[in-house]
Order: structure tokens, then C-alpha cells, then sequence
């Protein structure tokens, strides 16, 4: 099974074009603007696990490792599309032009976190694994119904593919045809728990079968690879063809959240090699230099621009006051219910605020 799903490369790991067909695609100006927006993105991630551990923000999902499927997908997008992000896509989020302060005060326990920019249909974060892919098969299909031509990404990891929810949002999306691009960062593990024990198939792409929609396997630390394959999912998904599910193989070199450690559970020495030679963003420097594109001026440029932003967010995300407790029980129904009254008082009591 997995020979019928090969993994789609543009690049390889030194740098160098292997797919000729997909040589237009990769001019200067676009390297420079994947290359800046990964970047960018992974500078906001170390930032966030640095404020994490000062304590100036809440628990953080990392994503080191995963920029090219970011960042690759994220700019294939319409102003138009939708986005379905999970707690892990925040990068994403940013390069489709998600505020960054709010961004940062999602991770402040904040409910202005959830809120995109006017305009921009991007989802809150899904938490519970996989709830996103039947709500991003019903947005699509809404789109669909109204005679538009905007699709929807909806983004998740291997662990969700071993959800209901997935299998229900598929089957949906596949009978309705719903413009929806399923796009699945198979960063290996659950949590701690290796893809080997979670599931039998041989791949993720090879779910797409019982679904009878298009199922491609692609390299996700290849950002040309990802885009390519995003934006041909996107047009079928335009034209009328129905969803399309993308398993992007990639790898988070850090914790799966700031409450546990990687070490316990992942190969360090794997995940040394793996940086060594995948890293989406070294291997973007490669082809700079293969090319003799690569500007040292133009990196350091591109870098401390990205900390002036994150550090100007950093400071408006904390001139907002700590996050009310109490809040996450007031959006569940628009008039709460006696059990929420309950458990709010409750809860209000044992942490010792106003009931
Ligand atoms: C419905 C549900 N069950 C369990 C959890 C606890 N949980 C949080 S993250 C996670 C693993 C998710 O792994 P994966 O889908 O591969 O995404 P990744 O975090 O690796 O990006 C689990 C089981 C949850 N958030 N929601």
C-alpha cells in the first residue's frame, strides 16, 4: 500500500529541484517569501516557549519542524477560503494573516485569541481532536451552496485520523462534495504514542480510498511540495470535484506541549538527524545557496524583523488584563443551563474566586 502512495517531492534534502515539471513554481521571489514566513513563524514559536516558561503565557503547543506544511499551505489559500486550525496550526493562522497578539492571547487563556481579523473566515483553534473536520466539511459545502468559489483547509494531525470525527467529516464531504482540502501533518506520534501503535494502515493518504476521493502523500519539509499539492487540491476543490485528503510526513522536534517532554518518549538522536537533514528551513537555505541566492545581510534582515513584530505583540498582549476564569463557562449556551450555573459556582469556590 505504501508504493501506491509515493511522497511527493519537489525538493530534495540538498536543495536541489527533483520533480523539472514544478521548476516555474520555484522562482526567487517565492523561495523569499516561504523562506521569511518560515521564519517568521518559527521565531513566534520560540518566543511563545519562551514566555511559556516565564510564565507570562499559559500551556503552548510547539510546531519546530513543521513550517513547510505551514507555511506551504497557508499561502496556497484565497483571501476567500476558510480556515480550520488545530491548537499545533497557529503558524498557519499567522501567514494567513491571523493577528499575532491574539494569537498570543489565545495562549493567555484570553477568549480575544479566538477572534480573526475582519474578514478572515479563520476557526478558533480545535482542541478536542478531529471536531474541525466535520464542522470544515459543512462550512465547504455551505460555500458550495451558495455559489461561491472559496474552499476550505482543515488541518490535524495522525493521531485525529483515528477519530469518528474524521471518518464522519470525510464520508460527508466525499457524498457532498464539499471544496474542502483535508490536510493531515503526520508528525508521527499522538502525544507519546508512535504512529505503529495507534494503526494498521500503512499510510494515511490510503484512508482516502474507502471515501473514493484523491488521497496524496507529500514531503511536509518540503515547502514547494506542500504548496504545489495544496493548490491542486484547491482547485479541484473549486471546480466542483469534492474534498481531497493530503498526509504531509513531517516532524516536530519538540514537546508535543510545554506540559511534557519530548525526551521521554522520541529519539533525540532521531530527532538530531532529522534537523540535520529535513528541516524545512535549512533546506530552503540550501537551494539559496545552491542557486547563489543565499544573502547573509538579507537573512539577518528578514530575522530581526520578524522579533520587532513578535516583540511589538508580546507587548500589546500584555497590557490586556490576566484572563477570567470564569468566562469559559459563559459562551456554552447563549443562556447558561443550571449544570453550567453549577459548575461555575463550583469551580469559582475551589479556586477561591467570587461565586
Ligand atoms: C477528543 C479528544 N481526545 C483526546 C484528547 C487529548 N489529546 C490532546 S492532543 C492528543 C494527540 C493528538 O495527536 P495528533 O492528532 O497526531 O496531533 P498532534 O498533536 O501530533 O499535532 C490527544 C489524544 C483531546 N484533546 N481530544
Amino acid at each position: 500500500m505504501e508504493k501506491d502512495f509515493p511522497i511527493f517531492q519537489v525538493m530534495d534534502q540538498n536543495g536541489n529541484i527533483v520533480s523539472e515539471e514544478y521548476k516555474d513554481l520555484v522562482t526567487e521571489e517565492r523561495v523569499k517569501k516561504f523562506y521569511s514566513e518560515m521564519v517568521r513563524i518559527r521565531t513566534l514559536d520560540r518566543k511563545s516557549i519562551s514566555l511559556q516558561r516565564q510564565g507570562r503565557i499559559g500551556t503552548y503547543a510547539p510546531f519546530e519542524g513543521q513550517e513547510a506544511s505551514q507555511v506551504g499551505t497557508a499561502l496556497a489559500l484565497d483571501s476567500e477560503d476558510w480556515m480550520f486550525p488545530t491548537y499545533r496550526d497557529h503558524g498557519a493562522a499567522t501567514v494567513f494573516g491571523h493577528s499575532l497578539r491574539n494569537i498570543l492571547l489565545f495562549w493567555n487563556g484570553r477568549n480575544e485569541g479566538c477572534v480573526p481579523p475582519d474578514g478572515k473566515k479563520i476557526f478558533p483553534p480545535a482542541i478536542p481532536i478531529a471536531t474541525q473536520i466535520p464542522h470544515a466539511a459543512g462550512a465547504a459545502f455551505a460555500e458550495k451552496q451558495k455559489g461561491t468559489r472559496n474552499a476550505a483547509i482543515c488541518y490535524f494531525g495522525d493521531g485525529a485520523t483515528s477519530e469518528g470525527d474524521f471518518h464522519e467529516g470525510l464520508n460527508f464531504a466525499s457524498v457532498f462534495k464539499s471544496p474542502v482540502v483535508y490536510f493531515c501533518q503526520n508528525n508521527q506520534y499522538a502525544i507519546s504514542v508512535p504512529i505503529s501503535k495507534q494503526m494498521n494502515s500503512a499510510t494515511i493518504a490510503q484512508k482516502s480510498l474507502a471515501y473514493d476521493i484523491p488521497g496524496v502523500r507529500v514531503d511536509g519539509n518540503d515547502v514547494f511540495a506542500v504548496f504545489a499539492e495544496t493548490e491542486k487540491a484547491l482547485e479541484r476543490a473549486r471546480n466542483g470535484e469534492g474534498p481531497t485528503l493530503i498526509e504531509a510526513m513531517t516532524w516536530r522536534y519538540g514537546s508535543h506541549t510545554t506540559a511534557d517532554d519530548a525526551t521521554k518518549y522520541r529519539d533525540q538522536g532521531e530527532s538530531a538527524l532529522k534537523r540535520m537533514e529535513t528541516d524545512p528551513l535549512l533546506r530552503l537555505e540550501r537551494w539559496l545557496k545552491n542557486e547563489g541566492l543565499y544573502d547573509e545581510a538579507w537573512v539577518k534582515e528578514v530575522e530581526e524583523q520578524a522579533a520587532a513584530e513578535i516583540d511589538a505583540a508580546v507587548q500589546e498582549m500584555e497590557k490586556f488584563p490576566k484572563a477570567d476564569p470564569a468566562v469559559i463557562f459563559d459562551y456554552v449556551f447563549e443562556k447558561p443551563t443550571w449544570t453550567i450555573e453549577k459548575q461555575k459556582r463550583e469551580y469559582l469556590e475551589l479556586i477561591g474566586g467570587e461565586a
